[in-house]
Formats: C-alpha cells, structure tokens, sequence
C-alpha cells in the first residue's frame, strides 16, 4: 500500500506564465465533472482541490508541489462543458492549449475519462490532440465504483478499443471507493523522478 502524497496548494492562475518553476510536471485533463479535483484529493488523501457538484467551477490552472522538490501537480480546467458561457468556453481552450505545448518539464499529461460513461466525442478529439501534439499521455478511467461489478470487464475492453489502446495501458481508479489509487500514486511519483 503507498502512502498518501503529500501535497501543498502553490497557486491557482489563469495563465501558464504565472506558474511557478518546477523541475517535473504531471498536469490532470479531462471534461468538467470526469473527477480530476476529487482524484487530486483521494492520492492526498486529503481535501486540497475543491470538488463540485456544478460542472465547469475549475477555470483556473491549480498547482500543487509534491513532497518537497519532488516536483508538481496541476488542475487543470475542465472541457467540454457546454452550458458554460460561449466567451469562457473560448477563453479556456487557448489556455489550456498554451499550458499543454509551453509548460517546460511537463513530463505527463493525465487524461481522465469517466469510467461510466466512457469516452465522448470531446474526449476523443482533446485525446487526438494530445497525441498530434507528441504528448506524453497516460489515460485514467475514473469512478469505478459506479459501474456494476458484472459490467466491469465489458468497460475495461470497450473503453481500451474507443481510446485505441491495449486493456493494461488504462488505469482504472475511483477516487470514493479507494480503486487504483496506490498504484497511480506509484507511477505519479515515478512520472515525476
Ligand atoms: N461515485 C463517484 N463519484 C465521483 C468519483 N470521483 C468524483 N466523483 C464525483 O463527480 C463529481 C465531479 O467531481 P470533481 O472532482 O469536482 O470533477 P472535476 O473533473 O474536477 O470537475 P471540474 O472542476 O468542473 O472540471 C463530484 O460530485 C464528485 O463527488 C468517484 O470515484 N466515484
Ligand atoms: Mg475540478
């Protein structure tokens, strides 16, 4: 069992250019409401990010050190909300855009995807993106526990064939139940060495 990572809140900006320097970088992508905020606090075992029920709250990106020197954690804002307004949605997505190819020592780009749900459309073209861009990506299907256990499997291979990976190359978490968590904190911190 891995311990908790220890996180400590840096600082919150709407801009790549404010965000401190770091030696290594894993940033968490994925549509509003996906679960980056509450898996954030579940590898901390703590409440650092805020999590909520209304869509679209994370506009910022929200940089969390690890373990002293270890190197960083970033929120980033959700995509994919469509009941945001048209100018936020327009401001977020050059934002996020900026971070992903400017941030130096970003060494891996989270792509959460709703284990319910499975991938959206908005999820496969951020995911196209990523990859057209040479991103280092690792994909995470989150809230495991809201998927009958009989179903399980079935998700594990649609999810995998959807993302055109192999089953293995997908972690599968859920941040309530206490899923996958150890071995995602592992690989973080490999990440990050
Ligand atoms: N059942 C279950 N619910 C979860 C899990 N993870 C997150 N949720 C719920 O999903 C909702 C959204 O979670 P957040 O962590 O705020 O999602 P987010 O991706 O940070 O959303 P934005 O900040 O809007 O981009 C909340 O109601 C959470 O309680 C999980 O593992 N299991
Ligand atoms: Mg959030």
């Amino acid at each position: 069992m891995s311990r908790a990572l220890q996180l400590k809140f840096v600082a919150a900006v709407p801009d790549v250019g404010q965000l401190p320097e770091t030696s290594a970088e894993v940033a968490f992508l994925g549509r509003s409401n996906v679960g980056k905020s509450s898996l954030l606090n579940a590898l901390a075992g703590q409440r650092l990010a805020q999590v909520s029920a209304t869509p679209g709250r994370t506009q910022v990106l929200t940089c969390f050190q690890v373990e002293r020197g270890r190197g960083t954690l970033v929120d980033c804002p959700g995509y994919g909300y469509a009941q945001a307004p048209k100018k936020l949605r327009e401001g977020w997505l050059p934002m996020l855009e900026g971070y992903l190819l400017g941030r130096e020592n970003l060494t891996k780009a989270l792509l959460l995807l709703d284990g319910e749900i499975g991938p959206t459309d908005s999820d496969l073209h951020m995911l196209g993106w990523l990859r057209e861009h040479d991103l280092d990506v690792a994909l995470i299907a989150t809230k495991r526990d809201k998927i009958k256990p009989s179903q399980r499997e079935r998700r594990r291979i649609d999810l995998a064939a959807a993302c055109e990976v192999d089953i293995g190359d997908v972690f599968w978490v859920s941040a309530e139940a206490d899923f996958g968590l150890s071995e995602l904190r592992d690989q973080v911190r490999d990440w990050l060495a």
